[in-house]
């Protein structure tokens, strides 16, 4: 598209979200950029602080299973572009609820669907221009064993978890609304993220937390289980190659050609810890709590626990068509974006207390009391 763009970013105040939304706001300062977040646990307004004062930004606390505000949202800001991010997007919490996983990835992105047909294909009013890119996973296609070939856009799906399911549904909605009405869309399946604002909950930031209050880093199975993992900035990259060169109505893997074992990324986080502390005795000072204060190895917090049921074993991401069509290149190799991770948790304790324990609402409303 050319021209500025109207942006609807929905989960832009979660952590892939809340990069991209900075990414693009920095790379295409003309674009109009309209966050639509429910503010689940997963979705904080702290992650967006360095937007907020743009008057080309402006949030929208709603929800992608209520109709209305979708539908007011896109005619009030004549939105021609939507970005959408929103899920719940944790595998251990779609085994225990997997209701919320079918409400908002599978309900909530038909409602998007529906509106954006409504404005953009069936009205006297409608841009000239559209584009839905729909952000999606490796984990619809299920898993892999030690020999086998990364998946390509042509891997059939095989979707093992509750949350992988619903994202594969998605995505077959997102691909029907192309072919049966003609919208323009575009979708991305991407590898593990890892980076600045990533919620702890997942691997990467839970095991640094835990690291540094003196916590177990609990680890699933034997450890030999295998993820690709990707920076979030290279994510964010993808999406913008995918969304201004790729062909409409295509599929691309995003990866990052890094495969790890979970029991490697834990004790190699470890020694990046103990380093951190050996280099700064100012750490030790701040993190008491943490083994590499005490003249200890963080390693000694490692236990391995049950099983995740259902466990996938490996993911692996072939992003040759994205590398050969659009120019997409991961920048970050693991150490050095697991450096920037490091850092930006080490020099960030207030935001995850405060994300981890919801006070960061107090904070928001402090500073930010325009809500709409
Ligand atoms: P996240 O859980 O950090 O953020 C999700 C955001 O969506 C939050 O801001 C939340 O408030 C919002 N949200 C949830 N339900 C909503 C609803 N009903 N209405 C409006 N907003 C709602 O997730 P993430 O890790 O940033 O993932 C973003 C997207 O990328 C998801 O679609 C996910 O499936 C996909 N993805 C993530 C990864 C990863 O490693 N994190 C990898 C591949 C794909
Ligand atoms: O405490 C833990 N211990 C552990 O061993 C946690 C939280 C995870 N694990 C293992 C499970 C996985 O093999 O680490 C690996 C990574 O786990 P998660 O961070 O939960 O990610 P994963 O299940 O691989 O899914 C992620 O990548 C694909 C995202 O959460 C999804 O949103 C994305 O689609």
């Amino acid at each position: 598209m050319t021209g500025a763009r109207k942006v609807l970013v929905t989960g832009g105040a979660g952590f892939i979200g809340a990069n991209f939304v900075r990414y693009w706001s920095d790379k295409y300062p003309s674009d109009r950029i309209v966050v639509l977040d429910a503010l689940t646990y997963a979705g904080n307004r702290a992650n967006l602080e360095s937007v907020e004062d743009r008057d080309t930004y402006r949030f929208v606390h709603g929800n992608i299973l209520d109709p209305a505000v979708i539908g007011d949202t896109m005619q009030r800001e004549a939105i021609d572009t939507i970005v959408h991010f929103a899920a719940e997007s944790h595998v251990d919490r779609s085994i225990h609820e997997p209701d919320a996983f079918i409400q908002t990835n599978v309900i909530g992105t038909n409602n998007l669907l529906m509106a954006a047909r409504k404005h953009w294909i069936d009205s006297d009013s409608a841009p000239a221009n559209h584009l839905f890119h729909h952000v999606s996973t490796d984990e619809v296609y299920g898993t892999l064993g030690p020999g086998d070939p990364a998946f390509t856009e042509q891997t059939l799906y095989a979707p093992n978890s509750p949350y992988a399911a619903s994202k594969a549904a998605s995505d077959h909605l997102v691909r029907s609304y192309h072919h049966t009405f003609g919208m323009q869309v575009t979708t991305s399946n991407c590898s593990n993220n890892y980076g600045p604002y990533q919620f702890p909950e997942k691997l990467i930031p839970l095991m640094i937390v835990n690291a540094l209050t003196g916590k177990a880093l609990p680890v699933y199975g034997d450890g030999s289980n295998i993820r690709d993992w990707l920076y979030v900035d290279d994510h964010c990259r993808g999406i913008d190659l995918v969304m201004n060169k790729g062909r409409v109505g295509a599929t691309y893997n995003i990866g990052g050609n890094n495969e790890w074992r979970n029991i490697d990324i834990v004790n190699q986080l470890c020694s990046s810890i103990d380093a951190a502390f050996a280099a700064n005795e100012q750490l030790a000072v701040q993190f008491p709590q943490a083994p590499a204060a005490k003249g200890q190895k963080t390693e000694s917090l490692v236990c391995f626990v049950a099983d995740r049921l259902g466990h996938d074993w490996r993911y692996a991401i072939d992003a040759t068509l994205a590398e050969s069509e659009l120019g997409y290149k991961p920048e970050e190799d693991f150490e050095s974006g697991f450096q920037l991770t490091l850092n930006w948790m080490l020099q960030n304790e207030g935001w995850w207390r405060a994300v981890m324990d919801g006070s960061y609402r107090d904070w928001i409303s402090r500073n930010y009391s325009a809500e709409s």
